[in-house]
């Protein structure tokens, strides 16, 4: 969603017969055009992976969408609001792939053995489409709502953790006002990570080595207001200010 700043109606709306491989094809076109302008391929997220997003959201399945280097929100870099329509913030676990991950049948345990490190962060969402109502052809055309994203200060190999029961604490203006481990993530973040192979496997496609893998929003995610403090504390991993 960089580099523009008006809101639409969903694709959907006007053209209803839009289907989920239709909207992969406009993602993927959306990603050739990132490329043309320099921009750096750099991993995948996966979105709607929580009960807490999808029931706000209004969508029970997950979806997948392309990540480059031009997302990435430094430590202490400002969120670009002039670049933004009505961001949201929203905790998430990140992993680091150490090798190449390729579906079809990719379980959890097979998926974690090929990550290198796992840290906390914090993604940037914004929709294109007015109040965040869509369908999900509709946001997977849209890349999956991407803006931006922040990695944590701490990585650690993932054996090292019981991912499940990591907790993420998300402070907006000095009061907590969500949290969640883990396993709010389709049971363990490994589950995302596997069903981000074998659903790229589906299109040819594998998660490349250094590839970062954002597992989705372990919370709903929170308005990102200029001037607001918003945090995330995980309790391994660290904490993230947003400098909003
Ligand atoms: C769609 C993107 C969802 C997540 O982590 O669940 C997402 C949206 O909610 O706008 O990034
Ligand atoms: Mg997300």
């Amino acid at each position: 969603m960089l580099g523009t700043v008006s809101e639409r109606a969903p694709l959907s709306a006007g053209w209803p017969e839009l289907d989920v491989d239709t909207a992969y094809a406009i993602q993927d076109e959306a990603l050739r055009q990132r490329r043309a302008r320099g921009e750096t391929l750099i991993g995948v997220k996966l979105g709607l992976t929580s009960r807490a997003k999808q029931q706000r959201m209004g969508i029970d399945a997950p979806l997948l969408a392309w990540l480059t280097d031009a997302m990435v929100l430094p430590a202490g870099a400002p969120v670009p609001h002039d670049a933004l329509i009505h961001p949201r913030a929203e905790p998430e676990l990140v992993f680091v792939l150490g090798r190449r991950l390729a579906g079809p049948g990719v379980t959890a345990a097979t998926a974690l053995s090929a990550v290198d490190r796992v840290y906390g962060g914090i993604e940037v969402i914004d929709s294109r489409y007015a109040d965040y109502r869509f369908t999900l052809p509709d946001a997977v055309a849209d890349n999956g709502s991407s803006a931006y994203f922040s990695v944590g200060p701490v990585g650690v190999e993932p054996a090292s953790l019981d991912l499940s029961l990591e907790a993420a604490l998300l402070e907006v203006d000095g009061q907590i006002v969500d949290t969640a481990t883990g396993a709010a993530v389709q049971g363990h973040p490994a589950e995302a990570l596997a069903l981000a192979a074998n659903t790229l496997a589906a299109r040819g496609l594998a998660l490349e080595p250094g590839w970062l893998v954002l597992t989705g929003g372990m919370t709903d995610a929170v308005p990102v207001r200029p001037g607001s403090r918003l945090a995330a504390h995980f309790s391994h991993l660290g904490s993230l200010t947003l400098a909003t």
